[in-house]
Order: structure tokens, then C-alpha cells, then sequence
């Protein structure tokens, strides 16, 4: 059964959907259940309905749209996330949604109707960006998080993940997780320059690095920047700035895939001339191997000790993520190199660098995923970009899939 997805659709579903919460420059500022994740979240629910899906809401949010197989047994699920970071770019996640919708589309332009059911979903608060853990929807329905727990996260402003879901309407009456695929396939794009690099159409995920996410909250002594000499000085900013280094320098040294990022950073009262008394960030350690992110983890710990006994301040530490590395199925991911070579596209096996929603489902169920390529490896930025054949050729990979699984 050869059937081909309508490319100029998938585009024009991208456009419309990166139209909500559209910020210079051409990226998308959707944070997970702003008004802008509610408008994204109402467009999407439409698009479903009027594919003709059966459109579940769970109660952490996740939307799951529904297309009866012949049989009334576990769908083949695809999916990922349509909120973004708050400089996000149109593909990270609203690709592979709307792929999957276009997988749909082919379904009924040709009358087929699959032995398995087929769904299509997106999860809530994939980001983490403005609640943490990241992949939060796809974690709680996968059982590895409490609603109550997922409800109580809150963000900078105090707001939780409950109230805010409350809010945009989209506390939904199915248990997480009741829908239990028999397969999960994500496409999604890179965000990393390897594909583009080696000109490379199609990534064969094998698995995900593991992630780590701390909040460190140092407290000092604010005091005068010009009359306190340097002996007397506690001052929470130089701690911050001193991880930062470190954990730089750490990376760079263990090599790898090893990397680190303080991506978040508050001084206060910074002010010019203050010494701060206060420095709240955050570290991100990942690597593909578990011990070795232990390793770091450790190294970046015990430089924290370090720097506090010796500049006098005091650091708390809060755990945001964690996940260990997540190895996918290796019977699918060989059907994604399959599937691509089939239709001629170059491919390459390799880990993925950011998390995913697909790390989660495979705690439930078979697990694979396909990525394109980002034009010089750019994403979480405005600029991200894929080609559209490339967007073309990814979701082709992705109907051939779920076709082939959906009848087996
Ligand atoms: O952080 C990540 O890897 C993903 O974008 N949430
Ligand atoms: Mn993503
Ligand atoms: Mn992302």
C-alpha cells in the first residue's frame, strides 16, 4: 500500500500553528499552559476533530486523538509536545504532532482503515521550561510521577502546574496512561548539528543521554561594592560564576558526549554596585553514559562545597530532572532504518542529545524514534530551521511505519 502524505499540508499546518504565540524573528513562545499552550492546544484539538479522531484528554492535560482500527485492540501511538521554550522555533515537537495528523489525513484521503487503531498525541509540559521535570505529561503517563506531585510544581511567579491546567480548561476525565499503546514512534528534529554536518536525511535514534537538572540557591552577605575589601566579602554571585567555569571546563575535559550548561541565573539585588547576597541557577548535566554523569554530577557537587566554605556562603540544592539514559527498542529502530533506506534516504544511528516524550513511552511499550535535520544544529532558538523536503521525508518514514505496524 503506497500512500503519500500531502507535504503542502503538513507546511501549512506548521505555519498556522507557529502563528500562536509568534515571536520576532519567527519562533514560537508557547510556555507549557499559557494562554498561548491553551490557543496552540484548542487549534490542534480542532484539527483533530475535524480528521475525525476521538479526541481524550487525561488529567495532567495530555490530548490523544483516536482513529478507530478494524480491531478494537492497543493502537500504534506517535506524538510529541506543542509547547516551546520561550524562544523556541516552529518544529521542536510541533512537527512530529502534525506529522502525525498528516499520517491521519493519508489514512482517509485513501478509505484505509488499519487493524490497530492508530493515535496521535501530544503531551503536556514536554519543555520544562516554566514547571519542572521536563517531559512531565509523558512522565506522569507513564507512571513515573504522581498527578498530585505533577500538580504541585510550580513556577517563578508561584503558579503550579494544577491551578494553571485548571485554568485553560484542560484537567481532561482519563486516567494518564489508561490508553496503553502497543507501539510508540516520535518524529522529531534533531536540534543538533550531526545530520546536518554529514548531510545525513534520516536519524535513527537508539537512544536518549541522560538528563540533570539542579537548582542551586547560594546565600551570602550584600554589602558595599566599593568600601568591603575582598577578605571580608560572601558574596553568592562569585559562587555562581565560579560553577559556571567549572562545570565549562569540567565538559570539556571528560569530552564525550559529556556537557553542561548553567542556562538560568538570578542575582540578588543586582545591582551595579552590591556585593549580591543571593544567586539562584541552575546546572544541566548530560551525558549518554550513566556513570560518567554521576561522575560529573559529583565533580560539580563537590566544587560547590568547595567554593562555599571558602567564600562563607550557603547553598541549597534542588533536584529538578533526572533521567538515566534510555535505550529504545532495537527491533523498531531497525524498521525506522528500514523504512528509510526504503525510500532512499541517507541514514545515520545515533543518541539523542535533548530530551523527549519517547524516553518516557518506552517505559510502556515498544519505542523509536525518527529525527531530520536543523540546519546548522540551531534549536531553542527563533532561527531553528528544517528543509521541507527534509520535513517531507521524515513524516514519509513515519506514515511507511506506522502502516506496516498498524496492519502487523
Ligand atoms: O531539555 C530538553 O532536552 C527538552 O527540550 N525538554
Ligand atoms: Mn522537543
Ligand atoms: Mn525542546
Amino acid at each position: 500500500m503506497r500512500l503519500r502524505l500531502d507535504e503542502g499540508r503538513l507546511l501549512a499546518a506548521l505555519d498556522a500553528l507557529a502563528g500562536i504565540g509568534a515571536i520576532e524573528g519567527g519562533g514560537c513562545a508557547r510556555l507549557a499552559l499559557s494562554d498561548e499552550d491553551k490557543a496552540g492546544r484548542d487549534l490542534v484539538v480542532g484539527w483533530m476533530k475535524a480528521l475525525g479522531l476521538t479526541v481524550q484528554i487525561d488529567a495532567i492535560g495530555n490530548v490523544i486523538g483516536l482513529r478507530a482500527g478494524r480491531e478494537a485492540v492497543a493502537p500504534i501511538m506517535t506524538g510529541s509536545h506543542i509547547d516551546t521554550v520561550r524562544t523556541g522555533g516552529r518544529y521542536d515537537g510541533n512537527y512530529g504532532v502534525l506529522a502525525g495528523l498528516e499520517v491521519v489525513r493519508a489514512l482517509n484521503a485513501a478509505g484505509v482503515t488499519t487493524r490497530r487503531p492508530i493515535a496521535v498525541a501530544f503531551f503536556t509540559n514536554e519543555e520544562g521550561a516554566r514547571f519542572q521535570p521536563d517531559m512531565m505529561g509523558s512522565l506522569v503517563y507513564a507512571g513515573g510521577l504522581g498527578l498530585n506531585e505533577a500538580y504541585a510544581a510550580v513556577d517563578k511567579d508561584g503558579q503550579s502546574v494544577g491551578d494553571e491546567l485548571r485554568r485553560i480548561g484542560y484537567v481532561g476525565a482519563a486516567r494518564p496512561g489508561a490508553m496503553q499503546p502497543h507501539a510508540f514512534v516520535e518524529l522529531h528534529i534533531e536540534q543538533g548539528p550531526i545530520l546536518d554536518e554529514e548531510k545525513v536525511q534520516i536519524g535513527v535514534v537508539e537512544s536518549v543521554q541522560g538528563i540533570s537538572w539542579t537548582e542551586y540557591t547560594v546565600t551570602g552577605i550584600s554589602n558595599h561594592a566599593g568600601t568591603t575589601p575582598m577578605r571580608l566579602r560572601r558574596d553568592a554571585g562569585y559562587l555562581a560564576a565560579s560553577v559556571n567555569l567549572f562545570a565549562r571546563r569540567l565538559a570539556w575535559e571528560m569530552g564525550g558526549n559529556q556537557v553542561a550548561t548553567m542556562g538560568a541565573l538570578a542575582l540578588r539585588p543586582n545591582l551595579i554596585n552590591v556585593v549580591p547576597n543571593r544567586a539562584v541557577f541552575a546546572v544541566d548535566l548530560r551525558n549518554t553514559d550513566e556513570d560518567k554523569l554521576k561522575q560529573a554530577e559529583a565533580a560539580v557537587t563537590a566544587h560547590i562545597a568547595e567554593v562555599a566554605r571558602d567564600e562563607r556562603v550557603e547553598v541549597e540544592a534542588r533536584v529538578l530532572a533526572r533521567f538515566e539514559p534510555v535505550v529504545f527498542d532495537a527491533a523498531l529502530v531497525d524498521r525506522v532504518e528500514h523504512h528509510a533506506r526504503a525510500l532512499s534516504l541517507r541514514t545515520r544511528r545515533m543518541p539523542s542529545g535533548a530530551g523527549h516524550d519517547a524516553q518516557m513511552m518506552q517505559r510502556l511499550c515498544p519505542t523509536a524514534m525518527i529525527f531530520v535535520p536543523s540546519v546548522a544544529g540551531l534549536s531553542h532558538n527563533v532561527k531553528e530551521h528544517t528543509e521541507a523536503a527534509d520535513l517531507a521525508a521524515g513524516a514519509q518514514v513515519l506514515l511507511n511505519l506506522m502502516v506496516e505496524l498498524a496492519e502487523g
